[in-house]
């Protein structure tokens, strides 16, 4: 009845998380694994390809992130429930993230800081927030959460979803029918995605020319603005650089990369209107990631239902 922590950089921390919220537990870290034979659950963060198809008595694997897809891109993962991390520290996290860059770009920040460095004191129009529309792609925990802190802040709030959905204080679209109006109805758009089949290379050239287009973009934002916190994968970055020189961007904050980490050749680095982070956006804080992996353990061997199971089927 062994636990296996495996894959993360941040493994050290996890396998002493977990042995605290665990003393009695047996608990190893990947490569010291013993007989992989003892080992049942694992909580894991971009194992090595084809290492948990090792584990021949696995029962479960907790993914250390909300997303999933560090799991899926293994062709040999074992067929054993996945249960992804969503937990109220997380979701606040990512919140902020939102809030933060959201605000950040409604307020001009970008072009402020620039005055700042050039000593220039010259005053910038702003929208009002009930004016400013926040499109947010992947409404769910995480969305739902950003879009309420965005709500009580004064701005509009849409979202798109794979399901058709009710939620209250957002208009909502689904599905391909309803991305269109979506895009044409957003000033700021964050991107919320799971990384999955479906959504690889969503956010390209196309989707950014139907931000706010048709001149109806905010008369007093220099366009559309992205942020993207979901994956790099999501994002066709050379079209947003095209898009942001263009000036079919105004701006973007992006705290995800095709390739992480951001290689130095990368024109984002020193772009004057992209805010970019190392992909910390909402980080699965040691303490409350090692007790979501032993209540998921309990729930398991008590007979209660593991709490959100990935569907394989859909990759998220
Ligand atoms: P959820 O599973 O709760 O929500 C995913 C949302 O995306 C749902 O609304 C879902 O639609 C929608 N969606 C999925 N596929 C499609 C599609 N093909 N078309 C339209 N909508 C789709 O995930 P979370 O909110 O918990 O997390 C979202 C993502 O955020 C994670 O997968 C992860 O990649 C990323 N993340 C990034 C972090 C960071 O630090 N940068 C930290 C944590 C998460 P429906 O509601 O219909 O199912
Ligand atoms: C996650 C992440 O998926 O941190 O939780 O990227």
């Amino acid at each position: 009845m062994s636990l296996l922590i495996i894959g993360s950089d941040r493994l050290n921390d996890f396998f002493e998380g977990t042995k605290a919220a665990a003393p009695t537990r047996d608990v190893r870290a990947y490569p010291d694994v013993g007989n992989r034979d003892d080992i049942r659950y694992a909580l894991a963060w971009k194992a090595p390809a084809g290492e948990l198809a090792n584990y021949k008595n696995l029962e479960l694997i907790v993914s250390v992130g909300a997303g999933v897809d560090h799991l899926f891109n293994d062709p040999d993962l074992p067929n054993v429930p996945i249960v992804r991390y969503v937990d109220p520290d997380l979701t606040a996290r990512m919140t902020q993230y939102v809030t933060l860059q959201t605000l950040y770009h409604v307020r001009r920040m970008t072009e402020h800081q620039q005055q700042q460095r050039d000593k220039v004191w010259a005053y910038l129009p702003e929208p009002m927030p009930a004016e400013v529309r926040v499109g947010i792609m992947g409404t769910g925990v995480l969305g739902q959460a950003a879009a309420r802190a965005l709500s009580a802040l004064g701005y509009k709030l849409n979202g798109w979803s794979r399901s058709a959905k009710s939620i209250n204080g957002m208009t909502c679209f689904a599905g391909d029918e309803g991305l269109p109006e979506f895009l044409a109805a957003t000033d700021i758009l964050v991107v919320l995605l799971p990384f999955t089949p479906a959504t690889k290379g969503i956010v390209n050239r196309e989707l950014l020319r139907q931000l706010s287009s048709d001149g109806n973009r905010h008369h007093r934002l220099p366009g559309p603005v992205l942020i993207n916190a979901g994956r790099g994968g999501l994002q066709v970055e050379a079209d947003i650089l095209a898009a942001l020189d263009a000036g079919g961007l105004y701006a973007a904050s992006l705290d995800v990369f095709e390739t992480e980490p951001l290689p130095a050749s990368s024109a984002f680095w020193s772009h004057p209107r992209v805010v970019l982070t190392p992909h910390n956006a909402a980080e699965s804080a040691t303490e409350s990631i090692s007790r979501y992996f032993i209540r998921q353990i309990e729930r398991l061997e008590s007979g209660q239902p593991l709490e959100n199971v990935v569907d394989p089927k859909v990759g998220y």
